[in-house]
C-alpha cells in the first residue's frame, strides 16, 4: 500500500467534525435527484472514477512578463514537486498522475519512479520544452524550434522530443504533448506555408518514434510569445496535424489558448465527431492565455465543454477517452490550494453535465423550443452539487473539505522551514 503524506488520523479527525452535516446534505441532494430520475450514488461513483492531472510546474509559483513573487516554501527540484503533488492527491482523490516537464524535471528515472509510487502517483503525458533554451543547448530556439529555417536546430528540437518519449516510456507514460513556440512578429518574417511544412516534417519524425500504445498531442495557441502569427494557432491547423500525422495523433484544447468569446465547446464537439479530440488543459481566462484557476472566470463555459464531453461518453464515441489535466499559472494563491479547487472545478463541470435530462433536451431541440432546450442546461449547471464532490472525497479517503484540511496541517510552514528559497524554480506556463 502506498504511503500518505499525512497521516490518515489527520484527514480521520477533519472528516469526523463535517460528516454529519453532510450526509444530511447528501440525502437532501439525493431526495431532490430522485424525483428528476437521477440515482445520486450512480452519479458519485462516476465521480471517483474521474481524474485530472497535475502538471508538475504548477506547484510553483508562476509569474508574468513583469516580475515573479516567489511563495514560501517553493518546490526546488521534481522531487518536492511530487510531494506537493501528493497531497493534492490524498485531500482531493481526484487527481492521481503527474505531467512532467523537459528538462526543468529531468532526473534519474528509476528514483523518479520510486517518489511518485511511493505516493502512489503515476505520470501523465510528458511535455517537451523548446519554447525555452536550455542550459547549455547548442543552437538557440529564438526563431523557432520545429519550424526553423535552420535544418540543424530542427534536428535539436525532434530529438529533444524524441528523448521526452524514452524518459516516459521508462516511467510509465503513454502520451507526449508538444507546444511550440514557433511564429513570428513581424508580417512576413516568416513564409506560412515552409514554416508549417518544416513544422510537419519534424512532426512526422517524432511520431515515428513513438511506441504503439502511446498518443501524441499537439497544442494549439493563437498568440504569445509570437504575437504576429504562431505555426500551430487554431484548432483547424492542429486538426490538420492530427490527421497528416495518423491514429496516434490528437488534438489538445488548452482553454485559454483562444480568442476571447470563442465558441471553445464547439469545437470540442468539432473534434470529437472526428476522433481526434486528445484532451485538455484546463484553466480559465478574461482576456488571453491568463492561465488561472479552472472555473474562476467562466464556470459556465466549463460546463458546456463537460455537456460535450458527457454527450459523448454516453453516446459512446468511438476512441473518446479525452486526457484531463490542469495548467495554470499561480501567481497570488497558495499553488496547492488552487490546484485542489481547480481539479473539483473540473468534477463540478462533469457532474453537472452528468444531470442534464438529455432525452428532455434532445426533444427541445427536435421541437425548435429553444428557451425550453437552453433551460434544461440552465436546469443542471444551477444544481448545487457539492455534496455529491464531498461524499466522493469521504468514501475515497479525501477530505471534506481539502482547503480546510490543507490548512488545518500547516503543510506550507513546515515545508518553508525544509526548503530554503532558490533563485529560480524553473517556471514558464504551455
Ligand atoms: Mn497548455
Amino acid at each position: 500500500m502506498s504511503e500518505q503524506i499525512y497521516s490518515a488520523d489527520l484527514v480521520a479527525k477533519h472528516n469526523a467534525a463535517r460528516k454529519a452535516v453532510l450526509e444530511r446534505d447528501y440525502a437532501s441532494l439525493g431526495e431532490r435527484l430522485d424525483r428528476r430520475g437521477i440515482a445520486i450514488d450512480a452519479i458519485r461513483g462516476k465521480v471517483e472514477k474521474f481524474a485530472v492531472a497535475i502538471p508538475s510546474w504548477g506547484v510553483g509559483t508562476g509569474g508574468t512578463r513583469f516580475a515573479r513573487f516567489p511563495g514560501a516554501g517553493e518546490p526546488r527540484d521534481i522531487f518536492d514537486k511530487i510531494e506537493d503533488c501528493a497531497v493534492i492527491s490524498q485531500l482531493t482523490q481526484a487527481t492521481p498522475t503527474v505531467s512532467l516537464h523537459i528538462p526543468w524535471d529531468k532526473a534519474d528515472p528509476d528514483r523518479l519512479k520510486q517518489a511518485a509510487s511511493r505516493f502512489g502517483l503515476g505520470f501523465d503525458a510528458m511535455n517537451s520544452n523548446t519554447f525555452s533554451d536550455a542550459k547549455d543547448q547548442k543552437l538557440s530556439y529564438k526563431f523557432g524550434s520545429l519550424s526553423h529555417a535552420d535544418a540543424g536546430t530542427r534536428r535539436q528540437a525532434v530529438e529533444h522530443n524524441l528523448e521526452c518519449i524514452e524518459i516516459g516510456r521508462t516511467l510509465g507514460s503513454r502520451a507526449l504533448t508538444v507546444w511550440i513556440g514557433d511564429g513570428s512578429n513581424f508580417p512576413g518574417q516568416v513564409n506560412f506555408a515552409k514554416a508549417f511544412e518544416r513544422y510537419l516534417d519534424a512532426m512526422r519524425e517524432i511520431y515515428a518514434g513513438l511506441p504503439d500504445d502511446w498518443r501524441l498531442f499537439t497544442e494549439h495557441k493563437m498568440y504569445e510569445p509570437a504575437f504576429y502569427s504562431t505555426v500551430v494557432q487554431d484548432w483547424g491547423t492542429n486538426y490538420i496535424i492530427a490527421k497528416e500525422l495518423g491514429d496516434k495523433a490528437f488534438c489538445l484544447v488548452d482553454l485559454g489558448h483562444h480568442a476571447p468569446n470563442v465558441n471553445i465547446e464547439m469545437i470540442v464537439s468539432r473534434l470529437i465527431q472526428f476522433g481526434k479530440l486528445g484532451g485538455f488543459h484546463f484553466n480559465d481566462s478574461k482576456y488571453g492565455d491568463d492561465d488561472l484557476d479552472a472555473g474562476s472566470i467562466d464556470p459556465y463555459r466549463l460546463f458546456l465543454v463537460f455537456n460535450e464531453l458527457v454527450d459523448a461518453e454516453l453516446s459512446g464515441a468511438k476512441g473518446f477517452h479525452p486526457a484531463h489535466m490542469l495548467d495554470q499559472s499561480h501567481n497570488v494563491t497558495d499553488p496547492i490550494e488552487s490546484l485542489m479547487l481547480s481539479a473539483v472545478e473540473v468534477q463540478r463541470a462533469y457532474v453537472q453535465a452528468l444531470l442534464v435530462d438529455r432525452k428532455a433536451l434532445e426533444g427541445f431541440q427536435e421541437a425548435n423550443d429553444a428557451l425550453m432546450a437552453t433551460q434544461t442546461l440552465k436546469a443542471a449547471y444551477r444544481t448545487d452539487v457539492e455534496p455529491i464532490l464531498a461524499m466522493a472525497r469521504l468514501s475515497t479517503g479525501g477530505a471534506i473539505d481539502p482547503v480546510a484540511a490543507y490548512r488545518e496541517a500547516g503543510y506550507r510552514a513546515k515545508v518553508a522551514a525544509e526548503r530554503p528559497a532558490v533563485a529560480s524554480g524553473g517556471g514558464g506556463i504551455v
